[in-house]
C-alpha cells in the first residue's frame, strides 16, 4: 500500500530505480511508453490489493466472534447487488488494462515511411543473421546492404546509430524466435512465413544485452547477441568495414538453411563443435 502510495505520488511516473518497478531504464524513445504503462499497471494492481487487504483486515478486526459468545452471525445466502458488482468490476478492469494496453502497442507497431535505415533481423537455430540497408517486408535494399551472421559460440553484434529511427523486420527461416532486448523494453516474436516489423530510435549510447526469448530448440539459451549503439558516423564506419569484408548483400535465410538457393554459403562452424546434433527444423545441417 505504501508503495503504491509513493508511486502515485511520483505523479509524473519519474525514472528511477524504485518507480520503474524492475524494468531496466529505457535506452530508446518509444520505450517510455512501455515503462508508462507498466508502471500504470502496478498502479491499478496496487489500489485493488490496498482495497482486498483493506477488507481482510477490517472482517478479522471488526467483525470477530467474542470471545465468549457462541452465536453464529446472520447467514446471507444471495445478495444480487453484490453479485453484479462483483461481476462488472472485474470486467470493467480488464476492459481498462486491455484499452491501455492495446493503445499502446498500434502506436509502437505503426510503421511510418521517415526511418533512416532498415535492418532485416533472421533469427535461426541457434543464432542471429543481421542485414543492413535490407527491408524484408519489401524486400528492397534501403542502401548498400550488408550483413553480420553469429553463431551460439560468437554471439554476433548489433550497431544501431544514435538517435535515428531504424525500422526492423525479423524473419526466420525455421522455428519461432523473439527478438528482446530489455533495455528497449521490447521484444517481438520472429516467426517462420510472415515478417513483423517495428521501429525504434535509440536514445542512449553503450552496449546492450539481446536474447531469444522463445524456446526455441536446444542451443535457445545460447541465442544471444550484443547491441551497440554508436554516433550515426561510426555506424556507417561499421557498415564500410562489413563490406571490406565482403559481407555484401543479404542473408534471406540463416545458416545451414540458405546452402540450397543462395550463392552465399557461409561456414557457421565456428566455435568448438561439440558432437553432432542432428539437423535443424529445416532439414539443413545441424551445428
Ligand atoms: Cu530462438
Amino acid at each position: 500500500m505504501l508503495a503504491g502510495a509513493v508511486l502515485v505520488a511520483a505523479s509524473g511516473c519519474a525514472n528511477s530505480t524504485f518507480t520503474r518497478l524492475g524494468f531496466p531504464d529505457p535506452a530508446t524513445s518509444e520505450a517510455p511508453t512501455i515503462l508508462h504503462l507498466w508502471q500504470g499497471s502496478w498502479i491499478a494492481a496496487f489500489a485493488v490489493g490496498a482495497l482486498v487487504w483493506g477488507l481482510i483486515l477490517w472482517t478479522s478486526f471488526f467483525h470477530r466472534r467474542s470471545r465468549h459468545g457462541i452465536e453464529v452471525p446472520p447467514q446471507t445466502k444471495y445478495n444480487i447487488p453484490i453479485e453484479l458488482l462483483y461481476t462488472a468490476v472485474p470486467t470493467i478492469m480488464v476492459a481498462v488494462l486491455f484499452y491501455f494496453t492495446a493503445k499502446d502497442e498500434s502506436a509502437l507497431l505503426k510503421i511510418t515511411p521517415d526511418q533512416a535505415t532498415s535492418i532485416n533481423v533472421v533469427g535461426r537455430q541457434w543464432s542471429w543473421t543481421f542485414n543492413y540497408n535490407y527491408d524484408a517486408a519489401t524486400s528492397a535494399s534501403t542502401g548498400a546492404s550488408v550483413y553480420d551472421v553469429g553463431t551460439p559460440g560468437q554471439p554476433p553484434t548489433l550497431y544501431l546509430p544514435l538517435n535515428e529511427k531504424v525500422k526492423f523486420t525479423l524473419t526466420s527461416p525455421d522455428v519461432i524466435h523473439s527478438f528482446w532486448v530489455p533495455a528497449f523494453l521490447f521484444k517481438l516474436d520472429v516467426v517462420p512465413g510472415r515478417v513483423n516489423q517495428f521501429e525504434l530510435t535509440p536514445t542512449k549510447e553503450g552496449t546492450f544485452i539481446g536474447e531469444c526469448a522463445e524456446l526455441c530448440g536446444v542451443d535457445h539459451s545460447r541465442m544471444l547477441f550484443w547491441v551497440k549503439v554508436v554516433s550515426p558516423a561510426e555506424y556507417q564506419a561499421h557498415l564500410g568495414q562489413l563490406q571490406n569484408q565482403g559481407k555484401t548483400g543479404e542473408l534471406a535465410v540463416g545458416c545451414g538453411t540458405n546452402t540450397g538457393n543462395s550463392t552465399k554459403v557461409i561456414n557457421c562452424r565456428v566455435g568448438p563443435v561439440t558432437g553432432a546434433k542432428g539437423q535443424n527444423a529445416t532439414g539443413g545441417p545441424g551445428w
